[in-house]
């Protein structure tokens, strides 16, 4: 009897550790999480043909992670040629996320690479500053 309830003690025990270890886990990984949404960058062309932000800030030698929401009602495309960004078409109501290290400081654009209005394609262009 005495050996029974030692027993039914000790897995209450193991069951409290296991649980507590679970929700550890649980709340790193939500960390982890909102760290890697933290560390990602909204940017949005504009209905007039601009982008939002224009000025992107990043540290040379840190991962930059980009997302491109399109939220116009029309097609555009994102590329940083100077740090071989490689342009992707951006549809309608799509996103595309842009990852890269650059290695170097200094100013580069950012540009549309995709004809979106006859007069106002090429000026759609935002400048990413690598610091
Ligand atoms: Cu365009």
């Amino acid at each position: 009897m005495k050996h029974s309830k030692l027993i039914q003690e000790v897995i209450a025990v193991i069951l409290v550790l296991l649980a507590t270890i679970g929700t550890a886990k649980a709340i790193f990984k939500y960390e982890d999480n909102l760290t890697k949404k933290r560390n990602v960058i909204e940017v949005k062309p504009t209905n007039n043909f601009g982008w939002n932000p224009e000025v992107i800030r990043v540290k040379k030698g840190e991962l930059v992670k980009i997302r491109v929401n399109n939220t116009t009602a029309v097609s555009h495309g994102f590329g940083i040629a100077g740090l071989g960004v490689e342009a992707k078409p951006i549809y309608p109501g799509h996103q595309e996320l842009f990852e890269f290290t650059p290695t170097k400081t200094g100013e580069f654009s950012f540009n549309c690479t995709v004809v979106c209005d006859k007069n106002n394609h090429l000026g759609m262009t935002g400048k990413i500053i690598v610091e």
